[in-house]
């Protein structure tokens, strides 16, 4: 396991047990290990013992025996958004479906009034306390979704701000186009229109600003079709971008298949996900990105169907989905321990779901998501005992380091 530049390196730590997280039996443990960064990237990895005779560092640094892991990617976020929905909250515990209070104007369009209504600073500054909270927890990259703006304007706001908190705060961010996420108030009755807008207009325009890296929707029945998303990725494909699904979360709407059609990087909540979606995911090479936020915060009852996905070889995911709506969560751990708890995924899958396979779900396998050689320099340190215990408790697990790009974090993260 060692790299290009054998023994020459910025920074060395040691005093570290290692969990890999690249794929090998277990969490890829190295009891007492050693990891070196070169020029933001992991230039060595191993056993202390096997360090090459005459190596050097310009800095050496001593992990106290705790666990040193890849940092934690959220690979399915809204938290670029503004508004506050809890009064929803209220009347969901009375007994009002999440279906209701969208279709009576609730629900994303909300969301959409508030976020339009905001300067880019007070998104950004409403957007930040979320951001933080998922940093303290070791997350170095976090992918943002817009959708809460439905014009073209204020989608760029949205991915502007998620821009910035890329350019401000010690994290990747990689951003998601969802205009096709809710069907705005003022194109009511014509869908075809809007998607015709989302499609000709907004995302060509995003996509010459810079600011998309993939193209999601919403597929759903209180969402759009199969034939209007299929409309968007034609669109995406013209423009070189990949392609990811919010898909049979609610309902079956073939999204699964229809997203590992367009060879896309995931779909995602996948609750009632049929056979022929898993086949085809599994042909594509399709990420699986599970939401248990989600399914969690709206009470549902149906499982996505896991065992069939790793029947299938499918890489499964865990992101946060953190949204107003149905998953005001900021907790990328809680959501590893939910994926445990509710969808009885393993610590190990968990964490592979918050790591590599994020990174998958995302299109950066090859630069982040575990510890090799040559990814770049992204870890976490923690305080545990063992790896299972990031997702074995809410809460418990004290991050002591994080290192993004090869520098390590300030202890309290100060705004440029
Ligand atoms: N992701 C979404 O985009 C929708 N549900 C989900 O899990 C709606 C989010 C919202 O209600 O604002
Ligand atoms: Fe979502």
């Amino acid at each position: 396991m060692t790299g290009a530049h054998d023994g020459d390196w910025d920074t060395l730590w040691t005093h570290v047990q290692l969990a890999t997280l690249d794929g090998r039996e277990g969490y890829g443990e190295i009891p007492d290990g050693a990891l070196a960064i070169r020029a933001g990237r992991i230039g060595w990895v191993g056993p202390r013992r096997d360090l090459p005779a005459g190596w050097t560092a310009r800095s050496v640094e001593d992990g106290g025996g705790g666990w040193l892991l890849p940092g934690l990617i959220d690979c399915h976020t809204h938290i670029v958004h503004a508004g506050n929905r809890s009064d929803e909250f209220e009347d969901r515990l009375q007994g009002v479906s999440y279906e209701a209070i969208a279709r009576r104007g609730g629900g994303i369009v909300a969301t959409v009034r508030a976020t339009r209504a905001a300067s880019e600073d007070e998104l950004f500054a409403a957007s930040l306390p979320r951001v933080e909270s998922l940093l303290a927890e070791g997350v170095t990259t976090i992918e943002i979704k817009s959708g809460y703006g439905l014009a073209l304007d204020a989608e760029a706001k949205m991915l502007r701000v998620a821009r910035r908190i890329g350019a401000s705060l010690p994290v990747r961010v990689r951003t998601t186009f969802l205009g096709a996420h809710a069907l705005p108030p003022e194109f009511a009755g014509r869908p075809d229109d809007y998607v015709d807008a989302v499609c000709r207009e907004m995302l060509p325009a995003l996509a010459a600003e810079g600011l998309v890296d993939a193209v999601d929707a919403f597929c759903e029945n209180i969402g759009f079709t199969a034939g209007e998303t299929e409309r968007v990725f034609r669109a995406a494909g013209a423009l070189g971008l990949p392609v990811k699904l919010h898909a049979e979360q609610l309902s079956d709407q073939g999204g699964a298949a229809l997203v590992a059609r367009h060879r896309g990087l995931s779909a995602d909540h996948l609750e009632h996900l049929g056979a022929d979606g898993i086949a085809a995911m599994a042909a594509a090479g399709t990420v699986a990105v599970l939401l248990p936020g989600a399914f969690y915060f709206l009470r549902e009852t149906r499982l996505p169907p896991v065992q069939a996905l790793r029947d299938a070889g499918v890489p499964i995911a865990v992101a946060t989905d953190c949204n107003p709506g149905t998953s005001p969560l900021a907790s990328l751990l809680t959501a590893l321990n939910m994926a445990c708890t509710l969808f009885r995924l393993t610590p190990r899958e968990a964490l592979l779901g918050a790591t590599s396979n994020a990174a998958r779900a995302l299109g950066i396998a090859g630069d982040v998501g575990s510890l090799e050689p040559g990814k770049a320099a992204d870890l976490a340190l923690w305080d545990i005992a063992r790896p299972a215990d990031l997702a074995c408790g809410i809460g418990l697990c004290r991050c002591l380091a994080v290192v993004n790009d090869g520098v390590r974090r300030a202890p309290r993260i100060a705004l440029d």
